[in-house]
């Protein structure tokens, strides 16, 4: 395809609570949305899943944008016969970026499918048409408000549950959750909150019977991720270190990680996150869909990811519930823990455009 037109457009949304993390609490979601226009006049969708401020990861919306407008969007603009899968090809030159390339890449994806009439379900290799849900729980006031929340999530039928955690709120919360709930799928994630001396105190969740503990200590340390993996029985699974096929591939190698928190815009995009889909399921290493607070713009694209079959864990794929009063598409209802994939052409939803012009804080076309 060729790019005729290129919209970026800022929304600022408010969640329906805030959500607390050992970097941050977020009370509303400032996302960039991304849509691009061919020569058929086709449309594609995409949300840039950075966060408004470097926390997470060292990717922040405006950055971003200027990340786009200043390097990438000229780069694909002049090209012919534009692919989606050239994508990350013609961006490769450009150093790191990852979530802002993946919005690219996918809002490119979105229209080349919708213009063939392909799924994005389809066109990754999904082989289910629901996806079990979880829910990722913030750290709370104290323990009876997270007792509180964690029991409107159980009682929607969310099945599994994450709680972030940090130093000082980790094994009091977990043993709250797990004595109130002793056999449901429970999950702790601590966003990089702990350091190599702290290999004792995470042991002493070993007894809670938890599906894995994600990314206890700095992302850069993947020696001290293995190292910890033979202390604790809980499994480690690496979220923010995963940047990459390769940098999956090293990290399963050196032991650091045996279950793998797939974000594709941390990785790069979609076709990156099926590579390393594909490169754990060879190596029989669980793999779920993790979440950045994403509009129905992202989450259908994510359900779609999460439908492939190495999938076998449930993400952090909540409804739209529970992030939002209103979300700018369909709303994503859960259904008995389940959340139905979007079967139309490309990410299979657009958003309703009266309320993305209401939540619009600052829209530029190139
Ligand atoms: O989308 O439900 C969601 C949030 C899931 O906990 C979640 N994401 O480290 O996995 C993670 C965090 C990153 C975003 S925190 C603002
Ligand atoms: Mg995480």
């Amino acid at each position: 395809m060729k790019l005729k037109e290129i919209e970026l457009r800022r929304i600022h949304i408010p969640l329906v609570r805030p959500f607390r993390t050992s970097f941050s609490t977020q009370t509303s979601r400032e996302v960039l949305l991304v849509k691009v226009t061919n020569e058929n006049g086709t449309v594609g969708w995409s949300e840039c899943v950075a966060m408004s401020e470097p926390l997470y990861s060292p990717e922040y919306v405006a950055g971003c944008q200027d990340m786009m407008k200043r390097f990438l969007i000229p780069a694909l603009r002049d090209k012919l016969d534009l692919t989606a899968e050239d994508v990350p090809i013609i961006l490769k030159p450009f150093l790191g970026w990852q979530m802002t390339k993946a919005a690219l890449e996918t809002a490119v994806l979105d229209a080349q499918l919708r213009d063939r009439n392909v799924s994005l379900a389809t066109y990754l290799g999904a082989t289910k048409s629901k996806v079990a849900c979880g829910v990722s729980v913030g750290i709370a006031n104290n323990l009876t408000e997270l007792a509180e929340e964690v029991k409107s999530y159980v009682d929607a039928g969310y099945r599994r549950i994450k709680l972030k955690i940090q130093p000082g709120w980790d094994i009091e919360a977990v043993k709250t959750i797990r004595e109130l709930y002793p056999k449901i799928a429970l999950q702790v994630d601590a966003n990089q909150a702990y350091s190599r001396s702290d290999s004792g105190r995470l042991g002493k969740l070993d007894q809670f019977d938890l599906l894995l503990i994600e990314q206890p200590l700095d992302e850069h340390d993947i020696l001290g991720h293995a190292l910890l993996a033979k202390e604790i029985k809980t499994p480690v699974c690496l979220d923010e270190s995963i940047t990459s096929l390769r940098s999956a591939e090293d990290a399963l190698e050196l032991k650091a990680t045996s279950v793998i928190n797939i974000k594709p815009g941390r990785v790069g995009g979609y076709i990156e996150s099926v590579k390393i889909h594909n490169l754990c399921v060879g190596r029989n290493i669980p793999v779920w869909c993790g979440g950045m607070l994403e509009t129905g713009i992202g989450r259908a694209a994510n359900l779609a990811l999460a439908a492939l079959p190495g999938f076998i864990l449930p993400g952090d794929t909540s409804a739209s519930s529970r992030y939002f009063k209103k979300d700018i598409t369909m709303p994503f209802i859960m259904e008995d823990g389940y959340l139905n994939v979007p079967t139309g052409a490309g990410i299979g939803v657009t958003p309703d455009m009266d309320y993305l012009n209401e939540i619009t804080i600052d829209k530029e076309v190139i």
